[in-house]
């Protein structure tokens, strides 16, 4: 589709233009990066328990994608797994650009056993750690890698410069299929199993039990420098290290330290931030963080160690992931240190560590927070249930959002706009609950009056958004890191209890609070978050528009462009899988603006059909 190549190469120009003129050039340092990703099933075994897992390559984790900041990427997927399938560039903004954000149902369908689809996506105005995975079921599990974005040539980070990089993904294992596991708590109404294991880099280390290999550090295999299950990271004495951490767990949020060695947190989800020094760093699902360390300690062998925080009243995972940190010249016989992390229901390292986390908001890399809201939107988050004759209960959980709980769409959302199919969802999503109550009292069990439906709020072209997330005791209460596609936000205030409309606002922070992707929304708490709604969803095209279009349109002749009043799907969720799946989730349908770069670009030619 030239259109949409052409658009990609030139923001902001219409293809008409270029086609007129002919005479522009690429810009000097873009470039081209392109990736092959074959998603397909292998054996893999940790922790003596062989099974298969989808990957993508063979490899897990996945292959890391290197780009620079202005290139432009192009991931083929061809799916040669019995799934189908769709892959999310979590936190990338995807600007105009709807149809390679990924998330199935919602900006396109799946990829079919034996099909393929290019994500063809730019890069602008980012630069740090992001990551994708899988976004359909529960295949994230083992469908997911880091991505990480260099700076334009010769823009140095913000930050002393390290000797070397190092990704460092957390996840969890399941001995069994991860999608039985999940069948099996929607067949049971009931969450599933835990996972068996944390890992960091697809390994879980050696305080997990294993019957065929030594549970003593101490003994280690000889000719090879580490364990098979343990990730390791060498280290030099007096150099600095940046590490790319991402938390890749379903469920978990995660503490993740290394014993003996503090941490300078420089970035989070791909934004800088104002540097500080932590022991730990607490990092929810959906979440990256980048952190200093300094190879200052006496030369030896360390613990990383990542382990759950959860301070709401369910049952606690408790499982420590380690890996190692090893001086140079350090034999392996060595017992490493143990590393310190904070007791799993620690709120208060939660709330200060966050307290901690601002912007970086230098001359070059301002906070553009909105000062003034067109907007205010109110969500409650809670728990429901739903009658369910073969559950064990006779009931199912639900997840819910002003007390409507998500029912995924048979057709993709964006392109049910984009053809005008009525009847896959409404765009009347409420602004606040039906009703006001005491959210962070007494447990309420009565009857919630849970309804299930597919709601959109629609959003008008670069209104600015505030938007509070108030957990509540509806069965229970609990924390929820909430993730919206397509754009960062701002986190303006958190606190726990009851958010308080008149007195909460005046605490703010509208200078330099953190940007981010993804927030965790306090056990019993709420969180109140800003954006500007300037990611349009849906386009016109600019010359082959669909004959299916029946939207009204003016034409702009001197640019031979054709505008619709159309609108696009962003999607927001808690980035728990579990919850995820519960309901816990809408989309925000953004309108076109009237520019002619503020509209949504067309549908490339091999969007996966439904
Ligand atoms: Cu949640």
């Amino acid at each position: 589709m030239a259109s949409r190549n052409c658009s990609n190469f030139f923001p902001g120009l219409t293809c008409s233009l270029f086609l007129l003129l002919g005479l522009l050039s690429f810009p000097a340092e873009a470039a081209i990066k392109k990736y092959q990703f074959d998603v397909q099933v292998n054996n893999v075994s940790r922790l003596c328990h062989a099974k298969p897992i989808v990957t993508v390559n063979g490899r897990f984790p996945g292959p890391t994608i290197y780009v620079r900041e202005g290139d432009r990427v192009l991931v083929n997927v061809t799916n040669h797994a019995q799934y189908n399938m769709s892959i999310h560039w979590h936190g990338l903004k995807q600007y105009r650009n709807g149809w390679a954000d990924g998330p199935a149902y919602i900006t396109q369908c799946p990829i079919k056993t034996g099909n393929s689809y290019t994500y063809d996506f730019n890069v602008t105005g980012q630069r740090g750690t992001l990551w994708w995975h899988a976004h359909i079921f529960w295949l994230r599990a083992t469908v997911y890698g880091a991505i990480v974005i260099m700076p334009k040539p010769g823009t140095p980070f913000p930050f002393p410069q390290p000797n070397r990089e190092e990704v460092i993904l957390l996840g969890e294992w399941w001995h069994t299929d991860v999608e039985e596991v999940e069948k099996q708590g929607q067949k049971m109404g009931l969450p599933p199993n835990m996972s068996d294991a944390h890992t960091i880099n697809g390994k879980p280390g050696p305080l997990f039990p294993c019957s065929e290999k030594p549970l003593n550090p101490t003994y280690i295999i000889n000719s090879a420098p580490f364990y098979l299950d343990t990730f390791a990271m060498e280290v030099e004495s007096g150099k600095t290290y940046l590490l790319r951490i991402i938390n890749a767990a379903l469920n978990d949020e995660l503490f993740f330290a290394i014993a003996g060695h503090n941490f300078t947190v420089v970035e989070v989800d791909a934004v800088y931030t104002k540097p500080f020094t932590t022991e730990a760093i607490l990092i929810a699902p959906g979440q990256t963080t980048n952190v200093l360390v300094q190879a200052n300690q006496k030369p030896g062998r360390y613990f990383m160690a990542a382990r759950p925080f959860n301070d709401a009243p369910i049952p606690v995972d408790n499982k420590t992931a380690t890996g190692i940190l090893q001086y140079k010249g350090i034999p392996n016989s060595l017992l490493p240190t143990l590393a310190q992390l904070p007791a799993s229901n620690d709120s208060e390292f939660a709330l200060n560590y966050n307290k901690k986390l601002r912007s970086l908001n230098s001359p070059k890399f301002p906070a553009d927070v909105p000062q003034k809201v067109d907007r205010k939107l109110f969500y409650t988050i809670g728990f429901g249930k739903d009658s369910c004759p073969t559950c064990v209960n006779g009931t199912r959980l639900l997840a819910t959002l002003n007390n409507i709980s998500f029912v995924m769409p048979q057709t993709a959302l964006l392109q049910a706009h984009y053809f005008n199919l009525k009847g896959v969802f409404k765009a009347d999503f409420p602004d606040k609950p039906p009703k006001p109550f005491n959210y962070t009292g007494a447990p309420l069990t009565a009857s919630l009056g849970t309804s299930r439906a597919t709601r959109l709020s629609k959003i008008a072209f670069n209104s600015t958004i505030e938007l509070v997330l108030q957990d509540t005791n509806l069965l229970t209460v609990e924390s929820h890191p909430f993730h919206l596609h397509g754009y960062n936000f701002f986190v303006v205030g958190t606190g726990i209890g009851n958010f308080d409309p008149v007195k909460d606002p005046a605490n703010y922070n509208l200078v330099d609070p953190i940007e981010r992707n993804t927030a965790a929304v306090p056990t019993g708490g709420w969180t109140a978050i800003r954006f500007r709604a300037d990611n349009p969803g849906i386009h016109p095209s600019f010359f082959n528009f669909s004959d299916l279009h029946t939207h009204t349109h003016t034409k702009k002749k001197k640019k031979l462009t054709v505008y619709f009043d159309c609108i696009g799907v962003w999607f927001m969720h808690c980035h728990l899988e579990l919850h995820t799946g519960w309901g816990l989730k809408t989309a925000f349908a953004v309108e076109d603006g009237p520019g002619p770069d503020q509209s949504v670009l067309p549908p490339p030619t091999d969007l996966p059909p439904c």
